[in-house]
């Protein structure tokens, strides 16, 4: 078996305040791309919207007042510095940031469009595969009720590139199978699902997660935030016979505050690597992709062991409907 290994990083970042300019944020991520060039990582993953603070906890009655956080261009004289130190590096990198895009909708009009993204850059610098977030968590109006806002559905569109897979050569793999998700995609099993039947072997994963609960919707111990989050990512590995690495954007921006908890998973669903402070950390491993082959052969071999005709649901339905009464 020829040796598939990688040597792989998440580069978490902390706090970025909203009156904190692009620039210093891509600064702090070349110190962790040097940190990581130093300790032979070959692919490196940023967190969701790496360049801006978590904007969307705040509310702008004018949806345009929020271009400023968008990328209208990747790169950019502001984010070139991070694609010449990959490039001088040779490591390659995923980054989130906030998309604006000039381009048709479904209906054929052309105009200015607005994602939550996250691409893939070779470490020659080419963009190999960008995803636009499919799961937009929070509401799209100003909710008296929260004590911050999550204006996701506010500011962004439903991504509309699906959950794509790529091969491409990274370190020294000459073909990995790569795929993305961003943040509370991460709590859906489906989006696992849809990498896991294209054979994907490594998920980037960047978030930004709130320490605490903002829902009114009632009481969650702050410890049960973070299991959630591993829990879901453990799951998603093991189901899927593929490794993660997710990074947190951590610490308090604007007095609000985000975990950190970053880690890298196997085919086990084992945490392999964790951060352990809510700051600028790099964390690493060794991923053997040799490792995707057990429960890939075994226990999901999904072209052996799936009965989609027994899951028609899960596309049919978007709601859960109520189930038939007992005796009625
Ligand atoms: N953040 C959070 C996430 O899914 C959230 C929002 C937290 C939703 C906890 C539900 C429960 O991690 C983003 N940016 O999606």
């Amino acid at each position: 078996m020829t040796d598939r290994r990688l040597t792989v990083a998440c580069a978490q970042l902390g706090p970025i305040q909203r009156a904190e300019p692009r620039g210093v944020a891509v600064q702090r991520m070349v110190r962790l791309l040097e940190r990581a060039h130093r300790r032979g990582v070959e692919f490196v993953v940023f967190p969701e919207l790496a360049l801006t603070t978590f904007f969307p906890r705040h509310y702008l009655e004018r949806i345009e007042d929020a271009d400023p956080w968008f990328e209208p261009a990747m790169p950019s004289n502001e984010t070139a510095p991070l694609f010449e130190a990959a490039r001088r590096y040779g490591i390659g990198f995923h980054l989130g940031y906030a998309e604006l895009a000039e381009e048709a909708d479904d209906i054929g009009v052309v105009r200015r469009r607005h994602f939550n993204t996250s691409i893939l850059v070779s470490p020659a610098g080419e963009i190999l595969l960008k995803y636009r977030k499919v799961h937009l968590p929070g509401h799209a109006e100003f909710d008296p009720r929260r004590k911050v806002q999550h204006l996701e559905k506010r500011y962004f569109e439903v991504g509309n590139l699906g959950f794509p897979v790529i091969r491409a050569p990274m370190g020294e793999v000459s073909g990995l199978n790569m795929g993305m998700m961003i943040c509370n995609d991460r709590r859906w099993p489906e989006a696992w699902r849809v990498l896991g039947l294209q054979s994907v072997e490594l998920v980037a994963l960047g978030y930004n997660t709130p320490s605490i609960n903002q829902e009114a919707g009632g009481f969650e111990a702050h410890h049960l935030r973070v299991f959630h989050s591993h829990l879901s990512i453990q799951a998603g590995c093991y189901q899927n016979a593929c490794f993660a690495a997710a990074t947190a954007k951590a610490g308090t921006e604007d007095g609000c505050e985000l975990f950190g908890h970053s880690i890298i998973v196997n085919p086990q669903g084992e945490i392999i690597a964790q951060a352990g402070t809510w700051d600028d950390e790099l964390i690493t491993a060794d991923c053997d992709f040799g490792m995707c082959a057990l429960g890939r052969r075994t226990i999901f071999a999904f072209d052996k062991h799936r009965r989609p005709e027994a899951y028609r649901r899960i596309t049919d339905q978007v709601g859960a409907i109520d189930p038939p009464v007992w005796g009625e």
